[in-house]
């Protein structure tokens, strides 16, 4: 009976330790699987479609650059971007492929960050450039009407090499190809744009239905 009690008081011990250690599992946040009564697709997963695959972009190291038809050319740092008012939406990305994802985004909100760099008269198209080389762009007639965001967190969590750290585009009722990942620069010009996709046959309107 004793020898019974002897392990057992250092075992309970040990695992309560064990629990209230920090970074045993409790410094990540957990990810938002439900959101007001909405079931979101995972933040992780196996499947990817992108040109090249995962990019890893330095935080430390990033300057988000704003250029062409702006009368305050910009280059952003990752904190600066992130001071920006928040916003929370659960949108639905549909791919041309046929498949869909519902998520969780906290982002911040294109016209914010354009404003920073003051668009000048004539602008026609947005274009956004990622670390993958991939490009696509918006008219600044849609994104006028329209709350096109910058996401930096899915369900709760930051994204990742994956999922398109530093920033993803948002641009609810437009398929997936304009939601470029990876996104460090936007350029303002006054000429159409046709992207990586939408050189390749892609509709440059690419409304989802
Ligand atoms: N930088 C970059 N962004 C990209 C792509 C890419 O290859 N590179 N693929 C696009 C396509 S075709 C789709 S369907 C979506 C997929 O986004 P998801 O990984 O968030 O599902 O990313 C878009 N953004
Ligand atoms: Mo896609």
């Amino acid at each position: 009976m004793n020898s019974i009690r002897l392990i057992w008081g250092p075992t309970l011990a040990a695992l309560c330790c064990l629990w209230l250690m920090p970074g045993t599992g409790r410094a990540e946040p957990a990810e938002i699987r439900v959101y007001q009564g909405q079931k979101l697709h995972p933040f992780h997963r196996t499947y990817d479609n992108s040109i090249r695959g995962p990019q890893t972009v330095d935080a430390k190291k990033l300057r988000f650059k704003i250029d062409g038809l702006v009368a305050k050319p910009q280059r952003l740092t990752y904190a600066r971007l992130l001071r920006l008012p928040h916003v929370r939406r659960v949108v639905t990305m549909p791919c041309v492929e046929g498949w869909s994802e519902r998520l969780l985004y906290d982002a911040v909100r294109l016209k914010d960050v354009i404003m920073l760099a003051v668009a000048k008269p004539g602008v026609k198209t947005v274009i956004f450039h990622a670390a993958d080389g991939y490009t696509s762009s918006l008219t600044w007639a849609w994104v006028q009407k329209h709350e096109v965001l910058l996401g930096f967190r899915i369900n709760g969590l930051v994204l990742d090499k994956k999922r398109g750290f530093p920033f993803q585009v948002i641009a609810p009722g437009k398929l997936g190809y304009k939601w470029v990942k990876w996104v460090v620069a936007i350029t303002l010009s006054d000429k159409p744009y046709r992207g990586y996709w939408e050189r390749r046959g892609y509709s440059n309107e690419a409304n989802a239905n």
